[in-house]
């Protein structure tokens, strides 16, 4: 399409003037090392710094700046922006759908107080601001088979409430103060060297390791639950697509993205291909069985295609493939 191709055309006229500076918090859970080490690649290792509460191994230090930064300190993060002449702000902190159904206060605090100070931060230093919203902004009364773009959102967990108002207070702040808020809903992401941390979606990447290392897996989801799922290098390349993406090229401000869907059962079925005795057994979690219900199959996602020339690489085969072959390899 036309704006697929102004966002080539864009991406490859960055001169080294006009190279983003980014900052990435939450950068120790399941995408931020990725995303940086992408970032780094496009616009250089010292443009990119990671931050989070927590303190890395020692090869996230080795592979370019990285910083403490808690998005609850408003003081922190503004001092944070300023000293380092941030312009891109990339927000991955956040405390995911099955933890936040244990710990109420704690979600409403990372994810609603949290994003408060990034949209405060971001709106007064003319940021562009990414947030990832996710499959949890819908609720059991949305079209599920696929999620259009626009539809009833009445999501049952903390997660998935404080998703649907980032997504609606991004869009607010943008058309009331300008600010360049971009917002992708991710589907489940399943990557070989990160782990998830609390989420509902987690089953499918813990199972390839149970299946690497045991041979056998107990599933917290039921046989027959369908979710959308992207892998993680689609979903980091959609993540820069966008960031690049031309502003009259964005429509829309959030945009479904989406790659394939499977049931565990199906999961089970495409790694058995490959390890034949494998073994999987269910021990349904209540808890995340009821907010994988309410979640869509499939997210309709042709905006993104036709708006910025998003398309995803890997379908379940590819994903299977690529996983245990990360895996087993770095098992070495
Ligand atoms: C979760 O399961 O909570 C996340 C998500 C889909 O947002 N992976």
């Amino acid at each position: 399409t036309s704006a697929a191709h102004s966002i080539r055309t864009h991406a490859s006229s960055c001169t080294d003037g006009d190279k983003p500076k980014v900052l990435i918090t939450g950068g120790l859970g399941q995408l931020g090392v990725g995303l940086a080490k992408s970032l780094r690649r496009r616009f250089g290792k010292f443009n990119v710094i990671l931050s989070d509460i927590r303190k890395p191994p020692n090869h996230v230090y080795k592979n370019g700046p990285f910083i403490f930064s808690d998005i609850l300190d408003y003081k922190n993060l503004r001092q944070i922006v300023v000293n380092n002449n941030i312009s891109w702000l990339v927000h991955y902190s956040a405390v995911l759908s099955a933890v936040g159904e244990h710990n109420v206060a704690l979600a409403k605090e990372v994810n609603i107080t949290g994003f408060h100070n990034i949209l405060d931060i971001a709106t007064e230093h003319g940021l562009r601001v990414f947030v990832p919203s996710t499959i949890s902004a819908l609720g059991p009364s949305s079209p599920k088979d696929p999620t259009p773009d626009l539809c009833v959102q009445r999501p049952r967990t903390i997660y998935g409430v404080s998703k649907v108002h980032a997504e609606l207070m991004g869009e607010y702040y943008h058309q009331r103060y300008g600010l360049d808020f971009r917002c992708l809903r991710y589907p489940g992401i399943i990557s070989a060297d990160s782990q998830p941390g609390g989420g509902t979606t987690d089953y499918a990447v813990q199972i390839f390791h149970a299946a690497v290392k045991s041979g056998q897996f107990e599933c917290n989801l039921r046989s027959d639950t369908r979710l959308p799922m992207m892998y993680i290098d689609d979903c980091i390349r959609a993540t820069m697509e966008f960031l690049e993406a031309p502003e009259d090229a964005l429509v829309s401000r959030t945009y479904n993205i989406n790659a394939m869907s499977f049931t565990p059962q199906d999961l089970t079925r495409e790694i058995q291909k490959v390890l034949s005795d494998f073994k999987v057994t269910y021990n349904v979690d209540p808890v995340r069985q009821a907010i994988a219900d309410g979640w869509p199959k499939a997210l309709e996602d042709s905006a993104a295609r036709q708006d910025w020339g998003w398309r995803h690489e890997y379908n379940l085969p590819e994903l299977v493939q690529t996983m245990l072959t990360h895996i087993t390899l770095g098992n070495k």
